[in-house]
């Protein structure tokens, strides 16, 4: 299995779009840009600010300048001095790396230096890959206990080969690559009688075609994102415009879900767009992006509070269902896809991030509490709408936000360039340091399990008495190899360059080398990260080699093979490059403009909403039983006052940065003036935010 020596140089863009065909065509002919820069090579010679600092390791020796006090007795002196400095210093250091030691045991033990790390993590996918290809080449599941496969309809999609395209050629397998990407040419069709889940195969399948492209610059992954794009698109044709969950990929036909009352996950419907809109850039094809931007456009017409949205919309209205808000499971990515569209246009649409500068917002007034005692950042569900209680229960799959916390203050520049840009703000400051407040809190709940893994789900104990900041319910104790929290490490190292998250990094890949190797050598899901040894599942998912080991290699990476300036990832982990819209493509929509019902009128006349209901809401998760780790209380006090003021300080912000503006329009009334007459103070932020 020979390796590239030069694999990292033979990335190349695709700006301009290749073909003006319909978007059915399924040909292979489709017109390709012929002049494949290398264009990697080229940023990395004309933008040289982008690259962090690298991690150096503390070098071996260090200066013996020689004193120059020559009396003895000042020696005597000066040596007596130094020993009792040396005394005080080493019992300091002790403490401190008794300290260190129990968040970087491994990282102290056995690290040399980060390439070592980067050669670990690629050891460990070539392990899972060449058992994968050993025992069940081609199917779309793998079970590496009993070794064995299966497909997931009556052919194999792809599921473990697409996903893991991208990998292969970032990490420079280049036989693997060249083994899958023949699996790919001769083996896969989409023209099959089955029915497949629209977001999943979006971002697995039509995300690691496009990304395979990208990075190869194949036509053949071009020819297959066409063909499956216009299967999918059938999926769009519903009363509302918003995709059903499903699709027959043989008849195009959308089917709706089958439970939920037919309703489509928020997540699902909302994380389409980076994938259908690249492919309209590189086909030239307008249809993919007209379909998907449409879905933004009707989600936003239901105006959702504070910009937090449930978790439910049904494709005949186009209206959400049901009251849950959640950053996790079916919440999580819409508000990703809201900044990374922004990013991936190259910010020439706004639109989408004013609604995640309005979510982000949101979420830090609603849902954002700390743990006891260590007072751990998380964030709460909302299980009965924006004035209910809240939930202190929190999904592994909420940990991607940091990493997006941070790309939303920077752009995906590194955090000393961006501190230095016009744009600046105390706004944006904050937003890093929630930002790795809330991955040091994803850290933690890998550090404190026994295994050193996340569970999938764990509740946070907001209860002055805890002993401990989270307990895990029975039947969440599972570790599905996922992974959001080593998606932060990576952006965050990229970003502020500080090695902490590289030590984290570490620490997160040994324990999965230790626990979820299976006895034949292969990688594993766990059922319970509680326990030594855990018992593993039977099943080793895709995102472990599209996503988690990805991460961890571009966490340990030195040469920035994907510069988060240059690059957007998709859900699944697929890089795929930022592009300009012009002159084909332009945002189709803007935002109603939103009525204030009675009720919302009612409460602003108390005054500040959040903090009156900050003061009634109580933890759902407070009534349940004790499972692992400390004892939820039955009651607790009230969310401190700090869930108002962001609000109150970004507005502040806001209006400094608006306030020449606001001169310039005699007609914007100023802002203090509008306080003061009584207004809420959300409802002027938001007009701020659309500005
Ligand atoms: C992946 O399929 C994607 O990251 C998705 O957005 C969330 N769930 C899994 C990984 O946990």
């Amino acid at each position: 299995m020979e390796e590239s020596k030069a694999h990292h140089q033979t990335i190349h863009s695709q700006q301009t779009p290749v073909n003006s065909h319909h978007p059915m065509s399924t040909s292979l002919g489709i017109g390709r840009r012929k002049d494949k820069n290398n264009y990697w090579k080229a940023l990395k010679n004309t933008d040289k600010d982008q690259q962090l600092p690298l991690y150096k390791d503390k070098p071996e020796g260090h200066n013996n300048k020689r004193s120059s006090i020559g009396n003895r007795r000042l020696k005597t002196m000066f040596k007596a001095i130094a020993f009792c400095v040396a005394l005080y210093s080493f019992y300091h250091i002790g403490w401190f790396l008794k300290h260190e030691a129990k968040i970087n045991t491994s990282y102290d033990m056995e690290m040399k230096d980060w390439k070592f790390a980067q050669t670990e993590v690629k050891r460990v996918f070539k392990e899972s890959w060449a058992h994968y290809e050993a025992e069940a080449w081609g199917k779309d599941v793998y079970n590496p206990l009993t070794k064995t496969g299966k497909n997931m309809g009556p052919h194999p999609l792809g599921w473990i080969i697409v996903d893991s395209l991208d990998t292969l050629h970032l990490m420079g397998l280049d036989e693997e690559f060249k083994t899958a990407t023949a699996w790919v040419a001769n083996e896969l069709t989409y023209d099959i009688d089955y029915e497949v889940n629209v977001f999943e195969t979006t971002i697995r399948m039509l995300g690691g075609l496009l990304s395979a492209y990208f990075l190869s610059q194949n036509d053949m992954f071009l020819d297959k994102a066409v063909d499956l794009g216009d299967r999918l698109l059938g999926a769009f044709e519903s009363p509302s415009g918003l995709p059903y969950a499903s699709v027959n990929l043989k008849t195009k036909k959308g089917v709706k879900n089958h439970v939920d009352n037919g309703a489509s996950s928020t997540a699902e419907v909302s994380t389409l767009q980076l994938e259908f809109k690249y492919l309209s850039k590189l086909t030239g094809e307008s249809l993919y992006w007209e379909k998907v931007e449409k879905i933004m456009q009707i989600l936003d017409n239901n105006h959702a509070q504070d910009g937090l949205v449930p978790i439910y919309v049904h494709p005949d209205t186009g209206r959400y269902q049901g009251q849950i808000i959640r950053l996790g499971s079916r919440g999580d990515s819409y508000y990703e896809y809201l900044l990374k569209q922004y990013l991936q246009t190259e910010q020439e649409e706004p639109i989408y991030n004013l609604m995640y500068q309005e979510s982000l917002r949101g979420m830090k007034d609603n849902l954002l509490r700390h743990s006891k005692p260590n007072n751990l950042a998380f964030f709460g569900e909302l299980e009965h709408g924006i004035k209910g209680p809240l939930s202190n229960k929190m999904d592994h799959l909420v940990c991607f936000i940091g990493g997006l916390f941070a790309l939303g203050a920077t752009d995906g520049q590194t955090l000393q360039k961006a501190r230095k840009s016009s744009n600046w703000s105390k706004m944006k400051e904050d937003d890093m340091l929630l930002a790795k407040d809330i991955t040091h809190t994803c850290y933690e709940m890998y550090h404190q399990t026994a295994t050193g893994l996340a569970p999938e789900i764990v509740v946070f104990n907001t209860d002055d008495t805890s002993k401990e900041d989270f307990y895990v319910k029975p039947l969440d104790r599972h570790n599905l190899q996922r992974p959001e929290t080593v998606e932060s490490l990576f952006i965050l190292y990229r970003i502020t360059g500080d090695p902490i998250y590289r030590k984290w990094g570490w620490e997160i890949f040994k324990s999965f080398e230790q626990h979820t190797k299976t006895p034949g050598g292969s990688y594993t899901s766990l059922q319970d990260v509680t326990e030594v040894p855990p018992k593993q599942r039977d099943n080793m998912e895709s995102f472990w080699l599209a996503e988690t080991l990805k991460y961890l290699y571009l966490l340990f990476d030195d040469e920035d093979l994907t510069p988060l300036d240059k690059v957007v990832f998709n859900t699944e982990a697929h890089p795929l490059p930022k592009f300009s819209m012009n002159p084909l493509f332009k945002t189709g929509w803007s935002r109603e403009k939103k009525t204030i019902n009675a009720d919302d009128k009612a409460e602003n006349k108390k005054g500040d909403v959040k903090d009156t209901k900050a003061n009634v809401r109580q933890p759902v998760d407070a009534k349940l039983t004790k499972t692992v780790g400390s004892q939820p209380k039955e009651s607790e006090p009230p969310r401190a006052a700090q869930v108002a003021k962001p609000a109150l300080v970004q507005l502040k912000e806001l209006s400094a940065e608006t306030e020449l503006e606001t001169q310039q329009d005699p007609e914007k009334l100023s802002i203090k003036q509008r306080l003061q007459d009584g207004e809420n103070v959300n409802e002027i932020l938001e007009e701020l935010i659309e500005l």
